[in-house]
């Protein structure tokens, strides 16, 4: 079984639909993201391909994309903290909070869904950290802000009211948005395949204590080669 993302899909299409509820969410695949952006992730242009064979497989009627999505004055820059760099962890709102570079600014071109891939396909699209306040890496709920609450962004309803019951997750970055994002979705009850081939991470000497960690979790790692 070389493709485990399409393990439970068989009926898609069939006539007996019990299989038809798995969807497939794209996470963060955006210009600044890939080689040459603002926090451009090595290797990320590598899992284009694949993404766009997932996205127009026919195995996933439903599909929804997360974008990071940031004011220009947005808390998790380091330009926001002066004496800070890139990278630095400070705390915000008594969490641990990497800094970043400046990345994903609302309405520029680093901050699209990246070019190249069919995003026709798409039915909705979660826009995330839009508060300046709070970084949000999960498409299902914010970081833990002012409130000391992470609110949920409306995308596990906007799932179970399509009956889904299975979420296969691919994109940026597998250390942090990918892995938040899979997290959330065990945590709001679905059954949760990541699809490792199609993620990268920012760091990726953290990977193999990450694969560990996630599947402790039951999240289900599928297109990981052990070497
Ligand atoms: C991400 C860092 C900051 C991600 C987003 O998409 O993984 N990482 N913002
Ligand atoms: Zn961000």
């Amino acid at each position: 079984m070389t493709d485990a993302g399409g393990v439970q899909d068989r009926g898609v299409g069939g006539s007996g639909g019990e299989d038809e509820r798995t969807a497939l969410i794209i996470v963060d695949v955006q210009p600044d993201f890939l080689p040459g952006g603002a926090l451009g992730v090595a290797e990320g242009d590598q899992i284009l391909p694949g993404i766009r064979r997932l996205m127009t497989s026919g195995r996933f009627p439903i599909q929804v994309a997360t974008q990071d999505w940031h004011p220009p004055d947005h808390g998790s820059f380091a330009s926001r903290h002066p004496g800070r760099n890139p990278l630095d962890v400070i705390e915000l709102h008594g969490e641990p909070q990497v800094l970043w570079p400046d990345h994903c600014v609302q309405g520029t071109p680093g901050a699209e869904l990246a070019p190249g891939l069919p995003w026709e396909r798409v039915s909705a699209v979660i826009r995330k950290g839009t508060d300046p306040r709070v970084d949000s890496y999960s498409g299902f709920r914010n970081n833990i802000g002012p409130s000391g609450e992470r609110p949920p962004t409306g995308l596990g309803g906007w799932l179970r009211e399509q009956n889904v019951a299975h979420v296969v997750i691919c994109g940026l970055a597998r250390d942090f948005c990918v892995r938040w994002t899979a997290e959330d979705a065990v945590g709001a009850g679905f059954h949760v395949t990541l699809r490792w081939d199609l993620t990268r991470s920012v760091d990726p000497a953290g990977d193999e204590a990450l694969r560990e960690h996630l599947e402790d979790q039951n999240i289900w790692i599928a297109g990981h080669q052990a070497s």
